[in-house]
């Protein structure tokens, strides 16, 4: 799963990456795209791997891209911010850094710190990305549609779609919000509108606003996840051990780290949940999309698993860790043998048998 961080200079990505990963931040500034693969913390897995003692404990991940910070106050910023919006058509997630720190050292985007207007003009930007391409595709379709082609049934129907895309946006909504089928969406899929994207807001607060929450209602849909933590402040964090750690956290009265927070936003902005498997070998998490069955996990596992699969084998870690063992939960009567089609749940153990 690839997620990018947006924003505009100096609102913290960078180092919000640096302290998502524990590692200190790199130099900045750079127009170098930067990729970090993130394990997704998961307390599960802690408790399965004390149980299992595995050889190897694999977490799920995500791929973050940290982008560097978009200047649209000038003509040079707006085109270098142009290009890498371009860059980003065929990510996943879309996570919009807004910053909301004082810091007299750091010059402010428009001179003052405002996260509402920040958030406002990285969305205008993104409507407007969208608008261009459009607008392009528009042009192209109308010039098809008059030749007769395999595909001109099929364009007629894509140019009214695409119509009534660009009647949206010119009204300032997001294309996610005049898609409505699967299939208009899959008819869309490869364009890569930036605002059909699922979206994360993460607000970097001052060390002193650890506790201040934002409210973007009128900029953004109440279902965009917004995580706020204070980038410098976690980056510190991640560098101590775990005990000091905790102890820091209690002082300042965090209880979630930015990392947890912030991945969990991801996750749920995609719709995706966990499922894992376990061994002696390996006890694992693997992400899936929230509604898939059981069979087209096994294929996440291995595609031989998915042609062979018989049934999903499978135990709710909640009992598990409630009863302690597989043995007491089989005798509980509560492993459950699933067929193809089952709805795989979050945190299901899942031991799939199969034959090829
Ligand atoms: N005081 C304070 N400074 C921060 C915070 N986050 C980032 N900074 C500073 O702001 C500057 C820009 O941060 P950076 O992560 O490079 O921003 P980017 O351009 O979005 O990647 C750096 O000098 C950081 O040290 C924060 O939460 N508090
Ligand atoms: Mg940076």
């Amino acid at each position: 799963m690839k997620a990018a961080l947006v924003g505009l200079m100096q609102s913290g990505k960078s180092t919000i990456l640096a302290a998502i990963r524990g590692k200190a931040a790199g130099a900045g500034g750079a127009a170098v795209i930067e990729e970090a693969i993130v394990p997704v913390p998961d307390a599960r897995l802690d408790w399965l791997t004390g149980l299992y003692k595995p050889k190897k404990t694999v977490h799920g991940t995500i791929d973050c891209l940290d982008l560097p910070g978009f200047n649209f106050t000038d003509d040079h910023g707006r085109t270098a911010a142009r290009r890498l919006i371009n860059q980003i058509r065929t990510i996943e997630l879309l996570v919009l850094v807004v910053r909301a720190f004082e810091n007299p050292a750091v010059p402010a985007y428009r001179d003052s710190v405002n996260p509402k207007r920040d958030l406002d003009e990285l969305k205008t930007e993104l409507l407007l990305a969208d608008l261009e391409l459009v607008t392009t595709r528009i042009e192209k379709l109308e010039k098809q549609v008059n030749k007769p082609s395999k595909t001109q049934a099929q364009d007629r129907v894509e140019l009214t779609l695409q119509k009534k895309l660009q009647e949206a946006i010119e009204s300032e909504k997001p294309i996610s919000s005049a898609v409505s089928t699967e299939a208009e969406k899959e008819m869309i899929k490869s364009l890569g509108f930036l605002t059909l994207k699922p979206m994360v807001v993460a607000v970097n607060v001052g060390e002193e606003k650890l506790t201040e929450e934002f409210n973007f209602s009128g900029s953004i849909d109440k279902s965009v996840p917004v995580v706020e933590f204070c980038a410098k402040l976690e980056g510190e964090l991640s560098q101590l051990d775990a005990e000091s750690k905790r102890e820091f956290m209690a002082d300042l009265g965090i209880t979630e780290s930015a990392t947890g927070k912030f991945v969990n936003a991801c996750y749920r902005a995609l719709g995706l949940i966990s499922f894992l498997t376990v061994g002696e070998d390996e006890v694992r998490a693997w992400p899936i999309r929230h509604g898939t069955i059981a069979v087209d996990a096994a294929g996440k596992v291995h595609s031989d698993i998915k042609r062979g699969f018989i049934r999903a084998e499978t135990i709710g870690y909640n009992d598990l860790k409630e009863l302690g063992s597989e043995k007491a939960v089989k005798a509980a009567g509560k492993t459950r043998l699933e067929g193809k089609e089952y709805v795989v749940k979050d945190g299901d153990i899942i031991n799939f048998r199969f034959n090829v």
